[in-house]
């Protein structure tokens, strides 16, 4: 079995993945009942149980190109990131992609990538976006800037996301200003209700209204939560993101990656490992950015 570093680098992104997955059954319905929830994570549990497997969406199809592109490029090419997208995009569509982004992909094209950050600058009247389809496949970024000095992964993490998203509020402030209700959350301990999470943090497609509550899900399913029988810490994670509703396959996947780093992929079990849709291309993407990752910072 692959341990350690290496372990932890497969299971952040099995993790997005099967967070993804396991997700998308669920996203933008009402918020799913325990019961329901319960007996979704059991049966699947099942190693008898015969059932396709789940569809990755567009968190994944993005994470995906992010992480081919590092790996090209041995670091962040904007042209060959944006090329990446475009064409995933129009290969397989129905991915399940946000209405707008789209638009942002039209444009890629149209102009043959001539300045790969103006599309994104122009949507929604020149604010740009503030969907959380940036946050969503920011996995292989952390991986790849392992070690690298803070600069590097907040420029990488941000001009990548520059890419389709460009709002301000979107990956500044609101975020922030989010983390402080998070923290307010963390102090109320086991009593936290998913009506109060979804007040507080939200459940959102906006980067604002989703992200943190990604974080408070890892953190939260730490420990065993009540009304959510999966007893496995990892799958607890991706349990208890989509009991929360709302853009279950999206918080499901940036809780699942931050879940599979923390835990490592031998702790994600094995029954689950079938019922995602290419797995072995996360884990093989995984062992690249292992091996590529950089040397330990020397700045001081
Ligand atoms: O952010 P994006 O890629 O969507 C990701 C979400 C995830 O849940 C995926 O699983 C998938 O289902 O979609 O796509 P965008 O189209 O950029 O943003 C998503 C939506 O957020 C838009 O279609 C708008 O409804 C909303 N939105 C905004 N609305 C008003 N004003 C984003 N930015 C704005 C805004 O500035
Ligand atoms: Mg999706
Ligand atoms: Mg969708
Ligand atoms: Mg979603």
């Amino acid at each position: 079995a692959v341990e350690g570093l290496a372990g932890k680098f497969r299971g952040s992104m099995a993790g997005a993945l099967m967070g993804d997955c396991l997700g998308a059954p669920f996203e933008g319905e009402s918020r799913a009942s325990r019961s329901v929830l319960n007996s979704y994570f059991r049966r699947l549990a099942d190693p008898a149980l015969k059932v396709p497997y789940k569809l990755y969406t567009d968190d994944t199809a993005m994470t995906r190109c992010v992480a081919q592109s590092l790996i090209d490029e041995k670091g962040y090419c904007a042209t060959d990131m944006a090329k990446k997208f475009v064409k995933e995009y129009y290969n397989e569509p129905k991915r399940g992609y946000g209405s707008n982004v789209t638009d942002v992909f039209a444009a890629l094209r149209a102009t043959k990538f001539q300045d790969v950050y103006a599309p994104a600058g122009i949507q929604f009247g020149g604010r740009g976006s503030y969907g959380n389809g940036a946050a969503m496949r920011i996995a292989p970024v952390a991986l790849f800037c392992y070690d690298a000095p803070d600069k590097e992964v907040v420029h990488i993490a941000k001009d990548s996301s520059l890419l389709t998203h460009a709002n301000r509020l979107g990956y500044n402030g609101a975020v922030l200003q989010k983390l402080e209700k998070l923290l307010e959350l963390m102090e109320q301990g086991d009593s936290v209700t998913p009506s109060q999470v979804e007040d507080t943090l939200g459940v959102y497609i906006s980067a604002h209204m989703s992200v943190p509550t990604a974080i408070y899900s890892f953190i939260r399913a730490l420990n065993p939560v009540t009304n959510i029988e999966s007893d496995n810490a990892f799958l607890r994670t991706i349990h208890y993101a989509i009991s929360l509703g709302g853009d279950t396959d999206t918080i499901a996947s940036m809780a699942g990656s931050i879940a599979g780093a923390y835990y490592g992929f031998s702790e994600i079990p094995e029954s689950f490992h079938r019922h995602c849709e290419a797995l072995s291309d996360a884990i093989e993407q995984a062992d690249q950015l292992f091996k590529m990752r950089k040397p330990k910072s020397t700045e001081t």
